[in-house]
């Protein structure tokens, strides 16, 4: 088996895997299950395509982020972890103060392994979510833009396996294999999370995903970035510093096209969403809709309310809060408490409960306080075309699978309702088959000529990498 060298050449790491024999034998083993599922599953009909991507090849400022063209079965998917901090211990729970963890402790083997398949198992889910979106693209630019986040949760995929197969032995590698098994939306055999069996169905649900659910990913991934278990740490804050750019393709995406709806609408003095329609621009109270949907299934990643699991995950020292080093507490909160939201007697009450069970809602705040700052910076864009529409967060109970507010009907304004008045207002607030039809219609056919957007977007305020806005980001060959 000569081969094996050589492609293990192929993965650029800084984990020294040439050197781990084991380790280069399971890798060897998954590697081609990985492309199989890249060629079924991956960007539909882009396997020739010259992209303009970024690789990271090192964790240094001049490798982390490499520009160049590449076909994307070719993407160099590495394995980074950000160096290791001399003597960083476990800053949290009942083993703070301990070495952190080079091994996985026993004790915590399953919770480990549980956490890390979750994270795992969102990352190929979205690439299938998204991979008709780029026979629609609205630009080269917009093209690029979504090959790069796909190849990068591949990487993201492969992160969590190298840590499945380098840490869990044999039950880490079936672990591995079932991760390219599932499937986004199957009915048998569907990915873990709701959002991730969502379809994401048209560029507004790409862009209104990457801005809602990869933001999750960066607020999971910071919490794990705490683990005392020390690979995941670091596997975790290297892969942040992918995130970033995602976030940036959802919210510069989503605030081109209300840019663009706001000066068509101010242009020819219209608000009548029929009207704003009729000129071939998407109405803002679709977006609000669209908004609406995907805050509310991302809000319910974050887990139940109330979550004994949370505990344990923090107790033991596996899963930290947001920037959990940076609080100033006992980091045990053992007498903390904090506050839920619930419904009771009709109303929608606050609820004072200890804090290590309220881990998961205090981290889905930490996140609200993020995605309202962006929901605030689209409304400046709205309102510099003197347009009166705002764009509003609903309600946190809003259409809620998950946690306290599942199975009740709350509205966006907070309100407790009934079945019947809720179910009667659904199409006002969620899209609807007629926005998504409405939506698509929009959407036929993709913008391939270098500089040109399609009509529902603006233009973004500068390239990539400082390449100008009409460079050729795609070759298509
Ligand atoms: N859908 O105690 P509870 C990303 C389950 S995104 C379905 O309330 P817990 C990315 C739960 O598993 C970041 N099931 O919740 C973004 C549990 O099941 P069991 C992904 C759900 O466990 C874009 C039961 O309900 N990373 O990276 O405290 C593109 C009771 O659960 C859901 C992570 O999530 C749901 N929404 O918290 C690409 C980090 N919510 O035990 C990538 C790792 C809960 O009854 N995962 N359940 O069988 C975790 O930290 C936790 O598993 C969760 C859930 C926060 C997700
Ligand atoms: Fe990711
Ligand atoms: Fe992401």
């Amino acid at each position: 088996m000569t081969s094996n060298i050589d492609y293990i050449d192929k993965i650029p790491n800084n984990v020294d895997l040439g050197r781990d024999r084991v380790l280069q034998r399971a890798l060897e083993h998954w590697q081609p299950a990985y492309m199989g599922w890249w060629y079924d599953m991956g960007p539909n009909e882009s396997h020739n395509y010259d992209v303009y991507l970024r690789t990271a090849i090192s964790v240094d400022a001049e490798g982390w982020a490499v520009f160049d063209y590449v076909k994307m079965p070719q993407y160099r998917w590495g394995i980074f972890l950000v160096p290791p901090t001399q003597g960083r211990e476990v800053n949290f729970g009942v083993n703070k103060g301990q070495p952190a963890w080079q091994d996985v402790p026993g004790e915590y083997r399953s919770m480990l392994r549980r956490l890390i398949v979750t994270q795992g198992d969102t990352e190929p889910a979205s690439v299938e979510q998204q991979r008709m979106l780029g026979m629609c693209a609205p630009s080269l630019y917009d093209l690029r833009n979504i090959y790069q986040v796909n190849v990068e949760e591949g990487r993201h995929l492969w992160a969590m396996v190298y840590l499945l197969h380098r840490y869990f032995g044999r039950d880490g590698r079936e672990e591995a294999e079932a991760l390219l098994d599932r499937r986004s939306g199957d009915v048998d055999n569907p990915r873990i999370l709701g959002a991730f069996n969502e379809p994401t169905p048209d560029w507004l649900a790409f862009y209104m995903f990457t801005f809602f659910t990869d933001r999750d990913g960066k607020f999971q991934l910071s919490s794990l970035a705490e683990s005392g278990f020390d690979p995941l740490a670091r596997t975790c804050r290297f892969m942040l510093t992918e995130e970033a750019h995602h976030m940036f393709v959802g919210e510069t995406g989503v605030g081109r096209i209300v840019q663009r709806t706001a000066e068509v609408m101010a242009e020819h003095r219209v608000d009548d969403p029929d009207h704003v329609r009729a000129l071939g621009v998407i109405d803002l109270q679709t977006v609000q809709r669209y908004l609406n949907f995907h805050y509310s299934v991302t809000l319910d990643l974050f887990g139940g309310d109330v979550s004994s699991n949370a505990a344990s995950f923090y107790t033991t020292g596996l899963k930290g809060r947001y920037e959990e080093t940076k609080i100033q507490d006992d980091h045990q909160l053992t007498d903390a408490t904090y506050k839920v939201g619930t419904v009771k007697d009709g109303r929608v009450i606050d609820e004072e409960i200890p804090a290590l069970n309220a881990l998961n809602e205090r981290l889905r705040d930490d996140y609200i306080g993020e995605v309202q700052a962006g929901v605030d910076r689209w409304n400046k864009t709205i309102e510099k075309s003197g347009i009166p529409f705002r764009l509003t967060l609903p309600h946190k109970g809003f259409h809620r699978q998950i946690g306290n507010f599942a199975g009740q009907f709350i509205s966006p304004g907070g309100d407790v309702l009934t079945a019947g008045q809720w179910n009667a207002k659904r199409d006002e607030w969620l899209p609807g088959q007629a926005d998504y039809t409405f939506v698509q219609a929009m959407m036929t056919g993709r913008v391939v000529e270098p500089g040109k957007f399609a009509n529902w977007i603006a233009p973004p305020r500068r390239g990539i990498h400082t390449q100008p806005i009409d460079f050729e980001y795609v070759r298509f060959n």
